[in-house]
């Protein structure tokens, strides 16, 4: 079974008949990269001078784009080129809002926007902690901003200038990954939930959910013995494409490459056509009581840095 699924769209708009879309859908919903080789994010001559790493800080991964409060973090350079690179991230967030919608169009009144990002330094190499090292496979979650159960939904497009592809690997399903980990996990205390936000560690209370996404994320990535002995399948994302993914159920890593793109979005997870799917649902089966906090405001505050 290929983890990508190829769907031939060459415009933001999306254009694709129906039969496709369900296909899609389908896939995306069932832990499969949307894969689109033809959809390619053309960048202007003077675009291509701001993918220099010198423009991003470097105590950061990306420079990144609030697209709610249209502030953008983490870029040096000139006032000019600041410019350049805001206009350059709100011009990504509209084309990949144009697409979420019209590809997936039944998403469209559940979707929120998070960060958008910019990504120019080569992965390879780059040295970090564990708990921030995209090279180990993991599914995502953010430790300061819990998202309480929404999805996290990830468009990402290549492009990298001297023709090299983006290398990423994925690992098993999501079901069997949170058997692997969900044992040992041990359940957060109310104590331990009230700390962790009274000292701004998280910006609103972290849920249950948030709590063993968060440990199977950190325990993944930490086990060595883990990352070397799972089944991975390796990707070659080429420059000029896009892709679509479901990152924290796809158990997935960047192995290397530079100069990428990335919009996330949050969705509620009443709006999946397979909602039983979702991570939420897996993990609230497998521990047979409710994980999210109820009558939460579910709009997460940004995550600026995690990914
Ligand atoms: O930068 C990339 O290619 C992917 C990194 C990652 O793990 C993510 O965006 O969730
Ligand atoms: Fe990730």
């Amino acid at each position: 079974m290929d983890i990508l699924k190829p769907i031939a769209v060459d415009n933001w708009h999306g254009e694709i008949n129906n039969e496709t879309a369900q296909e899609a859908l389908h896939a995306l919903e069932h832990g499969k990269i949307v894969f689109l080789p033809q959809l390619n994010f053309t960048l202007s001559a003077d675009e291509n001078s701001l993918l220099s790493p010198a423009l991003t800080d470097p105590k950061r991964k990306n420079i990144s784009f609030n697209p709610r409060s249209g502030k953008t973090s983490g870029a040096l350079g000139s006032i000019l080129q600041q410019v350049q690179l805001k206009n350059l991230l709100h011009r990504y967030h509209q084309h990949t809002l144009a697409l979420i919608n019209s590809l997936f169009p039944s998403y469209q009144k559940h979707l929120t926007a998070g960060r958008t990002s910019l990504r120019t330094v080569e992965i390879a190499g780059r040295s970090s902690s564990y708990k921030k090292d995209d090279s180990r496979l993991h599914v995502d979650s953010f430790a300061a901003t819990p998202v309480n159960g929404l999805r996290i939904l990830r468009v990402f497009s290549n492009v990298n200038p001297h023709g090299v592809a983006r290398i990423w690997q994925t690992g098993e399903p999501f079901s069997t990954v949170a058997k692997r980990f969900l044992p040992e996990i041990p359940s957060m205390s109310a104590v331990e939930q009230r700390l962790l936000h009274l000292f701004k560690i998280t910006k609103t209370p972290r849920s249950l959910y948030d709590h063993f996404m968060l440990n199977i994320h950190n325990r993944m990535k930490k086990s060595i013995a883990y990352q070397q002995s799972v089944i991975k399948t390796t990707l070659s994302l080429p420059p000029k494409s896009s892709w679509i993914v479901y990152t924290d159920q796809v158990s997935h890593a960047a192995i290397s490459g530079q100069h990428v793109l990335e919009q996330t979005f949050y969705l509620s997870p009443t709006a999946m056509h397979y909602p039983e799917t979702t991570p939420l649902f897996v993990l609230e089966e497998m521990l047979k009581h409710s994980l999210i906090i109820k009558n939460k405001e579910m709009t997460p505050s940004i995550a600026e840095e995690e990914y």
